[in-house]
């Protein structure tokens, strides 16, 4: 196998994993408003069903992302020029828009390794698997973790300058606070002129926003879903998810787009794990995820704001979406 489970997710077993899950949902639901963080949707069904989405007409993210890939490979390799380095990415799942690059990469004959690290096991022995016969040359070494854990075992692992992809508006998950703590995690576990290419979804027209996250043929419905039919199959929960409706929104003071599931109507639900009885009332809602939404010059004050210097910014023909190089600067 290429690619490791990292400690905190697997090494202490399965059970602790369970554990943390169990403690979240603890959280979540004793909170006056109803939660679930939105790590918790990746387990192989839910990564799976984010793949259908990324196939979605609805869902432009993915196809905008893809078209500035394309493109932007000779600049970034005329970057490393005769240089080897590593290629780290952070939530890579199926890893279909970073093979453009990587094949364009091996093509351009550079040296360079790659680490995809996500959450779902499923999707890294998918990934490794498949550039095993799509990309034969390519060294490659998964990683299973939670991006926290993996940036710790990234960090210090070889002496090559790094190429750190945070792609397809994952970052939109956190809030602005947490957002810029994060990237001021990877600067810190970075050298001076690393490298970050970020994913930003830009800020746009809200019926396409609210088309993206309320397909018509409720895939993302069933995506959101997945969170409890997981509490059941892990945690021994007894969800009935009929009961429940997917609810997408744009938050305009946010900036962002949220999901929510709705009871529909008053109900007890055991979850054994937990031995706990949980009352949702009808009409009570659980949050499962912001996507935040930027404007270019969000993009350009948070690098200032977590000490990188903002190198490019590439936009698809709409507009909708962007893809940032970003330069850790150490000195001063
Ligand atoms: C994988 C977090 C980028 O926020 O657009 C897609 C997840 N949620 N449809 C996003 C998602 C609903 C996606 N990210």
């Amino acid at each position: 196998m290429n690619y490791v489970v990292l400690d905190a997710l697997r090494n202490q077993k399965q059970a602790s994993l369970r554990n943390q899950f169990a403690f979240d949902v603890l959280m979540g639901f004793s909170a006056k408003s109803k939660y679930l963080p939105s790590k918790y949707f990746y387990d192989a069904r839910g990564s799976e069903l984010f793949e259908q989405i990324t196939d979605l007409e609805e869902y432009y993210p993915t196809r905008c992302e893809y078209e500035i890939l394309e493109r932007i490979g000779p600049e970034i390799s005329a970057i490393f020029h005769d240089e080897a380095f590593d290629i780290l990415e952070l939530g890579a799942g199926d890893g279909r828009k970073t093979k453009l690059l990587l094949s364009y990469l091996l093509k351009a004959d550079k040296e360079f390794s790659y680490m995809p690290i996500d959450i779902s096991e499923s999707a890294v022995a998918g990934l490794c698997g498949s550039l095993g016969e799509t990309h034969p040359g390519l060294q490659t070494n998964g990683v299973v973790g939670d991006y926290f854990d993996s940036l710790r075992y990234v960090e210090h692992r070889s002496a090559n300058r790094k190429l750190v992809l945070f792609l397809g508006s994952n970052i939109g998950n956190f809030d602005i606070p947490n957002a810029l703590v994060f990237l001021r995690m990877i600067w810190k576990c970075l050298n001076d002129g690393d490298l970050l290419l970020l994913g930003f979804d830009l800020k746009k027209e809200i019926d396409v926003l609210l088309r993206a996250y309320n397909d018509t043929k409720g895939v993302t419905r069933e995506f959101n879903l997945n969170m409890l039919d997981r509490i059941n199959r892990e945690l021994r929960g007894e969800f009935d998810s009929d009961r429940f409706a997917h609810y997408g929104l744009y938050n305009p003071a946010r900036g962002a787009m949220e999901s929510y599931l709705i009871s529909m109507t008053n109900q007890e639900v055991y979850i054994g794990e937990l031995e706990k009885t949980f009352n949702f009332d009808d009409h009570e809602s659980i949050h499962l995820e912001f996507s935040y939404k930027y404007l270019l010059s969000d993009i350009e004050r948070m690098a200032g704001d977590t000490g990188f210097r903002v190198l490019n910014i590439w936009r698809d023909s709409l507009n909708w979406f962007a893809d940032a190089l970003w330069q850790v600067r150490k000195e001063v």
